[in-house]
Order: C-alpha cells, then structure tokens, then sequence
C-alpha cells in the first residue's frame, strides 16, 4: 500500500502544482521569480544570527500589497522598521489591526527545515499568530499554527519560525520545478493579532538547501 502510495504521489508532481497555481494571492507570478533565482542575504548578523536568507517577495511592503493577501482593515502603513535590514530608504511597512489578517506573497522553499524571520511590532500583552497555509498531499489548502509572538511595546526581531513538519506534507505532492531542475515547494503564512493592532516589516526565509 505504501509503494502505492508513493508512486501516485510523485507522479503528480508538477500537475498539482499548476492545479492550484490560484490557491493564494501571488503564488502564479511570484513562484517563479522565488525559486528560480533565490539571492542570499545575511540580514541579522547585527542580532547575532548570521544564516543565510532569502527575501520574501515584497517582503518589506515597499510595492505596498503587490502579492500579499489582506482581510479586514490591514493595510501598508507610512513608517519602516527601524533597523533598515532591507534597504536603508525602506519606507513602508504593515498595519494588521485586531479583526483584520495578511497572508504572504507564496513563499518559495527548497527543502526540509526551513524557517522565517521578520519584524513585528504589538502593543505589549497582544499576541500574533503566525499560521502556515499550505498544500496537503491531498492538493486541498490547509492552514496549521507555527507561533505565536507576544507583544513587546516596540520593534524586535521575530525569534525563527519554524515549519518543518508542514513542509514535509506540502513537499510530497506538490512542486515547482526551477529551470536548475530542482524541486521546490511553496507555503505561505498569516498572521492573526489579539489584543491590539501590529505591524510587521521585512519577512525573509531561510532554505534549507543553502545551509
Ligand atoms: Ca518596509
């Protein structure tokens, strides 16, 4: 049963894929760019992390929306995070108020472990929770809990975030294949405020591949 199994799973590899090229905000267009030529940065060596990372696409909100998807009133808000990781003229970042959500651009991720970084800022006693959606072996969008951040008053550097366990799922039946012929998976995540408005900036992840 398990050979079974395996097999249909890798022989869907690809078409999946395609099949739910819609399935969230910016996946079709950004998916290509992403996994194709992933650029690796060193944004948090002055946090004492000096891992290699990958830009989220429009990670920092300076083509304001452009991939990411919002409900309620979130919306790209005058004011950069302070430490300027990205780009010293960065100027835009993310308002997510209580009621309101923001899902990510689709994230390209090229194996196992990986995990994200990025900017928040809530009022000190809320909370934002970090889910990944993905895409089940099943092909259905799924959405699992990976964090939840506590509010610190001010701007801090999310500790990683990390998604593993979900990948695995993802990775078995959907794909993207870069023009190097390697395999990719993709993922996003939403976050989700209680207890006061926050913003966020600057989201990177972390390859696998590259470690
Ligand atoms: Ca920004």
């Amino acid at each position: 049963v398990l050979a079974v199994v395996a097999s249909a799973a890798l022989t869907t590899v690809g078409v999946a894929w395609a099949a739910s090229a819609t399935t969230w905000s910016g996946m079709s267009t950004n998916l290509s760019k992403a996994c194709d030529r992933q650029e690796l940065v060193q944004p948090f060596g002055a946090f004492g992390d000096t891992g290699n990372y990958v830009w989220a696409p429009n990670g920092g909100l300076e083509s304001r929306t452009t991939g990411w998807a919002l409900t309620g009133s979130a919306a790209v808000v005058p004011g950069n995070e302070p430490f300027y990781v990205h780009g010293k003229t960065d100027s835009k970042s993310l308002s997510i108020p209580v009621g309101s959500t923001a899902t990510t651009p689709a994230i390209c991720f090229g194996a196992l472990y990986p995990w994200t970084r990025l900017f928040v800022n809530g009022p000190a006693g809320s909370s934002l929770r970090v889910d990944l959606k993905y895409v089940d072996t099943g092909g259905v969008l799924q959405s699992a809990t990976l964090a939840t951040l506590t509010g610190a008053g001010e701007w801090q550097l999310s500790p990683r975030i990390y998604a593993a366990s979900f990948l695995v799922s993802s990775f078995s039946k959907l794909g993207y294949v870069a023009a190097s012929g390697e395999r990719y998976s993709a993922v996003a995540y939403t976050f989700t405020p209680t207890g006061g408005a926050w913003l966020i900036d600057d989201v990177y992840v972390d390859p696998f591949k590259f470690r």
